[in-house]
């Protein structure tokens, strides 16, 4: 194989034929112009089909939304927030907020607004983007501004932009600034947001472009949620690093994702896209003839999906690991024979992952323990939250993924569980103590336990049980106060009644007994 082209601030301009002085900071919105030089002619963005715009009228884009968002008071340092669906707008804007040295914050477009009152409270930003027709707290005497943005693109944040002359400059910044902060729930059920780095972004796609054998020749076929670190900082920075085409789509839709496949070269998705995929009888190996890598993560892969996805196809998907709070780790090897069902791979160029046991020594190959992890993709900290913080970040410098696996005599990494308490649907993280949480305010509700079960096509789905005391107890009014405080997603499947719930002797609920009990609730 020719000689790849280098990676990272240092070496991104050897192998591209770019002056490396176009790299003006860290800003990574600075290194993605930079290595989008020379491939000015090419689509950066297509849209259900359409062309939307260039490489080279890019930033011209990106710039009229950050005059917009200079004269809705955005500066340096300052937190915007945004909920909204995709469209090329919510990447242009991404980019300005970025380009202006503020600090991009997303949030899931399906949350309630009591969701979204409790991130807007905790990241305190200067301006809430969201669509029109979506549910935000009422605007009230806090300081945020709000602007809507919908996910066709209109709204007063575009109509403002169409009026302003574009503003190309990129505020320098170091690594160590922040870019974004993404909230992920914990153990305790309070969202805390992750603070990514513009050094975390740059390294992490910097390593997968390297992993993955990215070029500008690929066309990424991208319908993932860009208010998520799958469909932003992977999905979406590999297009804008490589000067690769994004053909992205609104959201994921199995029809339109075949009939598209045949002008992509790389697709990725949770493994949900897999399975509906599988489902579809145009789902052909000729339908998938051009693409050269199909990448799965966010949830485990099921090693009878990798199989049925290599019988149809030919095509081995190349399964990867991460989190919020440090994008990308490990992934299995680009070569076709090392992609192992079951297994995350190995760590990412850059990237130490250990297995410790709970003195934090490090088990030999084999065992299995808690998954550490430590590199220059590890987020700042959660913001405002210094004990929580101190929780997962050691001053050793490793993060405690609050994931379980092995390594085997190679260093290859498998997942085995989850130490932490979490749920996750359709590539969604469910935190399950924050519907306990809400579930025990019913009146009536003695207690309650909410736990994952398999799902055929979401993974897992969401399961509760409750038992109850008195005649207090209305599964209508429950049933009220989950539609309008949780999101859909994280709304369960089915809640149970119990007499009595199955204890340890401690009296803890024993989740497993749950887990097994209605395992086969959701089967096919
Ligand atoms: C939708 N519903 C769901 C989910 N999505 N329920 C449980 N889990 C879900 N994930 C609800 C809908 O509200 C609807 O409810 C019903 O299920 C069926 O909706 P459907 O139309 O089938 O759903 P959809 O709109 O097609 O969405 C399914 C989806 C979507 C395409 C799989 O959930 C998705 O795009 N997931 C990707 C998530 C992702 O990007 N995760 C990355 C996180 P009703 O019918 O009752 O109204 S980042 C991460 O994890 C780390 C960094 C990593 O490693 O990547
Ligand atoms: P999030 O908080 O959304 O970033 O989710 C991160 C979690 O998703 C990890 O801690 C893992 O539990 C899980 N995850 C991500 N990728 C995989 C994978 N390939 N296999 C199993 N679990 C995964």
């Amino acid at each position: 194989m020719a000689a790849r082209p280098g990676y990272g601030r240092s070496q991104g301009a050897a192998g591209s034929g770019r002056p490396r002085d176009r790299i003006m900071s860290d800003n990574i919105v600075d290194t993605f112009f930079a290595r989008q030089q020379g491939h000015g002619a090419k689509p950066a963005i297509v849209w259900n089909g359409e062309t939307v715009c260039t490489f080279a009228e890019l930033p011209a884009h990106v710039g009229r939304y950050r005059a917009a968002l200079a004269q809705l008071g955005v500066t340096r340092g300052e937190r915007v927030m945004v909920k909204t669906e995709n469209s090329p707008a919510f990447v242009f804007t991404y980019l300005a907020v970025l380009a202006s040295g503020a600090i991009f914050v997303p949030m899931n477009a399906a949350y309630t607004a009591a969701e979204v009152e409790l991130l807007v409270e905790d990241a305190d930003p200067v301006l809430l983007i969201h669509a029109d027709k979506t549910a935000v707290p009422p605007a009230g005497s806090d300081r945020t501004t709000r602007a809507t943005l919908n996910g066709d693109g209109s709204g007063s944040l575009t109509d403002l932009a169409a009026t302003l002359a574009p503003d190309l400059a990129v505020e320098p910044m170091a690594v160590t600034d922040l870019a974004a902060i993404l909230f992920t729930s914990g153990t305790t059920g309070r969202p805390k947001g992750a603070m990514l780095t513009h050094g975390n972004l740059g390294s992490n796609v910097a390593a997968l472009y390297e992993t993955w054998q990215f070029s500008s020749e690929d066309v990424i076929l991208h319908c993932l949620p860009l208010f998520h670190a799958h469909g932003l900082f992977v999905a979406l920075h590999l297009g804008l690093y490589s000067g690769a085409t994004l053909r992205m789509l609104p959201k994921f839709d199995a029809a339109k994702v075949v009939a598209q496949l045949g002008q992509a070269s790389v697709f990725m998705g949770v493994p949900t896209f897999y399975t509906r995929l599988l489902e579809s009888a145009d789902f052909t190996r000729n339908a998938t003839a051009g693409i050269r890598l199909f990448i799965s993560g966010s949830a485990p892969l099921l090693p009878s999906v990798f199989a049925a996805f290599e019988a149809r196809t030919g095509h081995r998907i190349l399964e990867r690991y991460g989190m919020t709070e440090t994008v990308m780790i490990t992934s299995n090897p680009y070569d076709q024979a090392g992609r192992i069902p079951g297994s995350v791979g190995y760590p990412l160029p850059g990237v130490s992952v250990r297995i410790v046991d709970e003195n934090r020594a490090e088990l030999p190959a084999g065992e299995v323990g808690e998954i550490e992890m430590q590199g220059p993709n590890l987020c700042a900290g959660y913001w405002r939250r210094a004990e929580a913080t101190a929780e997962s970040f050691y001053p050793d410098g490793f993060f405690r993924t609050g994931d379980t696996g092995f390594k085997d005599e190679t260093g290859r990494v498998t997942i085995a569980g989850r130490s932490k308490d979490l749920i996750i649907s359709g590539g969604y993280n469910v935190y399950p103590a924050e519907i306990e949480m809400l579930l025990a305010e019913v009146p009536g509700v003695q207690d309650v336990a909410v736990f994952g079960v398999p799902h055929p096509d979401f993974g897992e789905a969401v399961m509760a049980a409750i038992t109850t005391e008195g005649d207090a107890f209305d599964m209508a009014a429950m049933n009220a106060l989950i539609a309008g405080k949780l999101a859909r997603f994280k709304q369960p499947k089915a809640v149970h009644v119990l007499d009595e719930f199955p204890r340890n002797a401690m009296g803890k609920i024993l989740k497993n007994v749950l887990r097994d009990t209605y395992k086969g609730s959701f089967a096919k």
